[in-house]
């Protein structure tokens, strides 16, 4: 139950793979992968490492990512290199018709979601490899929590890339989770729709994909309405959305997260969770117009840790990347039980963190916080409706 076993300490398996510290989606990009490396350095710096087991990540095979992915999208991803697809050999066309696209020069275009760079599929191996490995750990017993910020790309499809998602890791982690547990529950707090991992595994009852999104006004990728409760066919109900509005902060969220997670617990009862922990739901994210706290993201972690299930905590989203780091350092801590001061002790990287005055958990101007436009009428209809649809849920 979610009041008892909180103090207890769990064994926790924590996977980074320096090498995806250099890569680079190309100038301008908005997607910065050494978010993780700076995380990495702050849990080091915090003195956590010795808090968890660190074991060698072996990046993922081409036959492990065809457990879920197309093979001749991996054929094509693995192919492709930034002077690749320019020719007329029509490699190009193909990757387009796959959602990905070579960039024009250097930081001339406008940008796209998901470009060509240089070392894209070794990327793509070492983050998707970081899951399997956390999701082997978790299924073998060797951990009660396993972690791959790296991880975490909720909108890869079977067939294609899409918003900065070239691999689905969840996708197959959550495949490996199911050769050893009944019933896995995904939870998806980043600011985007979970909906890749939704479609996933919109068919089966096995796995239960909740994703809490901020909703409307054309917001990326426009689906997971609260209607939205998956196809018809066993697995219907096993998809829960709950949308929110531009501006809602700490209090309001966990109106809505505590009581549908504890349900959502009730009526599924998962053996396994797997939660991306997406960090573009804070306040001040560059994409994100939500006014969450590190406090507040975090205590989805302390919350779903409570029911005392293996769990698997991925990253995601995230754009200021200081503040990223902040959460996901933080997060590690919620992880391993430990508490860890406000003061960023002084390592190489702390340059990075004096806009928020080397302080954790970082505090915002008003004026730099988005105005509210959930109302208390609006979280309860929002709840009701998820209530709703969890009163459905029939194994
Ligand atoms: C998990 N929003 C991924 C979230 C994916 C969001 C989008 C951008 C964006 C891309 C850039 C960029 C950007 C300032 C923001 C309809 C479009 C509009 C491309 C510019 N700046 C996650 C995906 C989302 C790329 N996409 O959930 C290069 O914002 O809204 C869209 C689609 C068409 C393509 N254009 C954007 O967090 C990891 N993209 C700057 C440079
Ligand atoms: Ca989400
Ligand atoms: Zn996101």
């Amino acid at each position: 139950s979610p009041s008892c076993g909180d103090d207890k300490k769990r064994r926790v398996c924590y996977y980074y793979d320096p090498g995806i510290s250099t890569v680079d989606y190309g100038e301008g990009h908005v997607m910065v992968p050494h978010r993780v490396t700076m995380a990495h350095n702050l849990v080091a710096a915090y003195g956590m490492l010795g808090d968890m087991h660190r074991l060698r990540t072996a990046p993922a095979t081409a036959a492990e990512l065809a457990d879920f992915h197309d093979e001749g999208y991996l054929a094509l991803l693995q192919d492709l290199t930034p002077d690749g697809c320019g020719g007329d050999d029509g490699v190009g066309d193909m990757a387009r018709a796959r959602g990905i696209y070579a960039v024009e020069g250097k930081g001339g275009g406008r940008g796209v979601d998901n470009p060509v760079f240089d070392r894209l599929w070794d990327y793509c191996l070492r983050y998707s490899g970081g899951s399997l490995a956390a999701a082997r750990a978790l299924g073998s017993g060797t951990a009660d929590i396993a972690i791959n910020w790296s991880g975490g790309m909720h909108h890869a499809c079977r067939g294609g890339a899409r918003g900065f998602c070239y691999v689905n890791d969840i996708v197959l982690a959550i495949r490996e989770l199911l050769a050893h547990f009944r019933r896995v529950l995904y939870v998806d707090i980043d600011v985007h729709h979970g909906d890749g991992v939704q479609a996933a595994f919109e068919a089966s009852n096995r796995v239960m994909t909740v994703s809490f999104h901020q909703h409307g006004g054309g917001f990326f990728p426009g689906s997971g309405a609260v209607a939205d409760v998956g196809k018809k066919g066993p697995g219907r109900y096993c998809a829960l959305n709950v949308p929110v509005s531009v501006g809602i902060g700490d209090e309001e969220y966990h109106r809505l997260f505590e009581p549908i997670m504890a349900r959502v617990m009730e009526v599924f009862q998962p053996e396994a969770v797997v939660l991306q922990c997406g960090a573009d739901s804070l306040a001040g994210d560059r994409l994100g117009e939500l006014n969450l706290t590190t406090r507040g993201h975090a205590q989805c972690v302390s919350f779903i840790r409570s029911f005392n299930l293996p769990l698997l905590l991925l990253g995601g989203g995230g754009y200021t990347i200081n503040h990223v780091a902040s959460c996901w350092c933080n997060e590690t801590a919620v992880a391993i039980g430990k508490e860890i001061p406000n003061d960023i002790p002084k390592h190489g990287f702390d340059v990075f963190y004096k806009n928020q005055e080397y302080k954790l958990h970082y505090k915002l101007e008003t004026k730099h916080l988005h105005r509210n436009r959930n109302t208390a009428n609006s979280i309860d209809g929002i709840r009701m409706a998820a209530m709703e649809n969890l009163s459905k849920l029939k194994l």
